[in-house]
């Protein structure tokens, strides 16, 4: 069994309702069980900012599923989504994004993970930080306190509990 955390992101149609139906889906997982998530976070868009804001929020789920598959799953809930593969950094309905599994340190075709850019993207570190302790260690980079205290807070909002 292996602890993963899931970076969630849409910009597009509807974003809080996408988000929303992203953690159904992801309570519906085999071989899985869902464990929390954080609060739902707007956030400015990193990359082109001819698009509209993000929301962002990260699950955190226990798995027997080995990454590869667990990855398959999320893929199989963006295509559900609606999601397209567009331009790289462009807008996008659904964003699924395998953050951290259990401490692995994974660098295949498919799979990097921790996920790069999980050090600084405040809209990663922020969700992350509801979900587990002040002294949690990132494997491979650092406790995140450390890098929330570094971490620019300009551009990322909380949004109010529905
Ligand atoms: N910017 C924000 N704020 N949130 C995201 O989830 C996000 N995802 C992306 C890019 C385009 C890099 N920018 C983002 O893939």
């Amino acid at each position: 069994m292996n602890t993963v955390f899931v970076g969630l992101g849409s910009n597009l149609d509807e974003p809080l309702l996408q988000i929303k139906r992203a953690i159904d889906s992801l309570k519906e997982i085999k071989d899985t069980k869902f464990i929390s998530v954080s609060s739902n976070y707007r956030s400015i868009p990193m990359g082109p900012q001819d698009q509209p804001d993000y929301i962002n929020a990260v699950a955190k789920l226990d798995t027997n599923l080995s990454a590869e598959n667990f990855l398959d799953e999320l893929q199989n809930i963006e295509n559900k989504q609606g999601r397209v593969r567009n331009q790289r950094w462009g807008a996008r309905t659904l964003d699924l994004d395998i953050l951290l599994y259990g401490d692995n340190l994974i660098n295949t075709e498919r799979l990097t993970v921790p996920h790069i850019g999980i050090s600084e993207r405040n809209f990663v570190l922020y969700p992350l930080s509801d979900l587990v302790d002040d002294d949690f260690e990132i494997p491979g980079i650092g406790k995140i306190n450390e890098l929330l205290a570094v971490c620019s807070v300009e551009g990322i909002t909380r949004l109010a509990e529905a």
